[in-house]
């Protein structure tokens, strides 16, 4: 959220200082400790995060998750009660929309329907999840769902549709509103390789929790959390060609992919003359892919620091390796079944995978008396260093971030 207190670190200029307190209380871990970092990268970064320790991001008063009993049946939120409304937005305003979006068969669907088309029709893949307006990624999982593309076809013919805009449960008060869009050949086509947008109803295997947007919850994968709709029960179909997402409206790049970038998570504060300054974090792979991370030392004094050089001494970090498949999905489900990977093989089309993260790490060994940071920072596919390729920074969070080491 705009408020979240991650978002006023110091910065200098290009400059941001990773807190390294709150982003290893995020990993459970105990902060500036010289031993911390050197956890193996597998261990520190799991494949997948519990439903229960992602970060939240959830507005609403009072939030969807915190309802019980009778309050969480009427709004719908229970499997027995769950229903998802397709409609079209009839709405004209010219010259923008001239003629009404069409829709011949309006649907509500139930949760035992969505899921028996699942049977035939579901598809799984792993994601991170990112909030255009925090760094450090929320948490990975692997969501399971059916096409959005499978659900509006039940729709029979539908004419004059060039937006599809979708909400959750906002307790009944149009203030709470919190709404997201594709276009509509976001919504039915799919590049070859490419994730398509689903209606999830399972993480990790399990039924999607109410927490993290149960009973079913939006997912576009190539996009900010925003667009990922949790509680979803309303589906519009729309002439109106414009985004019609809440956050364009909290000054946020409503069309922005999810972005390439390095974070640093963790690392020692103080270590002696001599010893090494191990340092990790994660990198996510946005819509241009990760081709390798790398780290830059630089020797500061006071509480200066300057933007390093783009072609300065940046060395190549480790990336965490692939996982054990087997021993990191949910028993039962094998990587050849998810979308991103060989049929065959089950080996990922890429590696870190595809809007997923991967833990990286570098060791500075033997450094002499003095203050140091060090600055990571990942290169796409393109060739393009973070922070480029630099658009407003409003369209997700890709700052160069740098850890501070002092040598005693
Ligand atoms: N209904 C609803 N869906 C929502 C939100 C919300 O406030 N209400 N927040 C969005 C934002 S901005 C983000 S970053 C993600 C966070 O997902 P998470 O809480 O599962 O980590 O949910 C998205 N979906
Ligand atoms: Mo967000």
């Amino acid at each position: 959220m705009n408020s979240d207190p991650r978002e006023s670190l110091s910065r200098r200029r290009f400059v941001e200082l990773a807190s390294v307190g709150s982003a290893a209380a995020m990993l459970k871990t105990p902060s500036g400790l010289a031993a911390e970092a050197v956890v193996p990268l597998s261990e520190a970064y799991p494949l997948l995060t519990p439903a229960d320790e992602f970060y939240d991001v959830s507005r609403g008063k009072p939030v969807p998750h915190s309802l019980t009993g009778d309050a969480l049946k009427e709004a719908g939120l229970t499997p027995e009660t769950w229903r998802l409304d397709i409609a079209a937005d009839t709405a004209v305003d010219p010259p923008v929309i001239q003629i009404p979006a069409q829709v011949e068969q309006p649907l509500s669907i139930d949760y035992p329907t969505l899921l028996e088309m699942g049977k035939t029709h579901g598809v799984k893949y792993i994601k991170a999840m990112q909030c255009l307006n925090i760094s450090e990624p929320l948490g990975q999982g692997l969501w399971e769902g059916v096409l959005l593309s499978d659900v509006l076809r039940l729709c029979g013919e539908i004419e004059h549709v060039r937006r599809i805009y979708y909400r959750g449960f906002h307790n009944n008060d149009p203030k709470q509103i919190f709404q997201s869009s594709v276009s509509y050949t976001q919504a039915m086509e799919t590049p070859p390789g490419e994730l398509p947008v689903i209606l999830a109803y399972k993480l990790n295997g399990e039924p999607l929790s109410l927490e993290r947007g149960g009973p079913v919850r939006m997912l576009v994968p190539w996009a900010h959390g925003f667009k990922s709709i949790k509680w979803l029960q309303q589906i519009f179909l729309t002439n109106d060609y414009r985004t019609n997402d809440t956050y364009a409206l909290q000054n946020n790049d409503p069309e922005s992919y999810l972005k390439t970038a390095a974070y640093i998570d963790g690392g020692p504060a103080q270590i002696r003359a001599g010893e090494a300054a191990t340092i990790r974090g994660q990198v996510i792979s946005g819509i241009s892919g990760v081709a390798r991370v790398e780290t830059l030392l630089q020797q500061v004094v006071g509480d200066d620091a300057d933007i390093p050089d783009e072609k300065g001494d940046w060395k190549e970090a480790t990336i965490q390796s692939p996982p054990d498949w087997k021993k990191s999905l949910p028993k039962g489900i094998l990587s050849a079944d998810l979308l991103g990977f060989d049929a065959k093989t089950g080996e990922p089309s890429s590696w870190p995978l595809r809007y997923a993260t991967a833990g990286w790490g570098a060791t500075y060994p033997n450094l002499a008396r003095g203050s140091y940071l060090i600055f990571a920072r990942s290169v796409d596919q393109n060739g393009f260093a973070q922070p480029e390729p630099r658009a407003i920074r409003k369209s997700g969070k890709n700052m160069l971030q740098s850890h501070r080491v002092e040598v005693v």
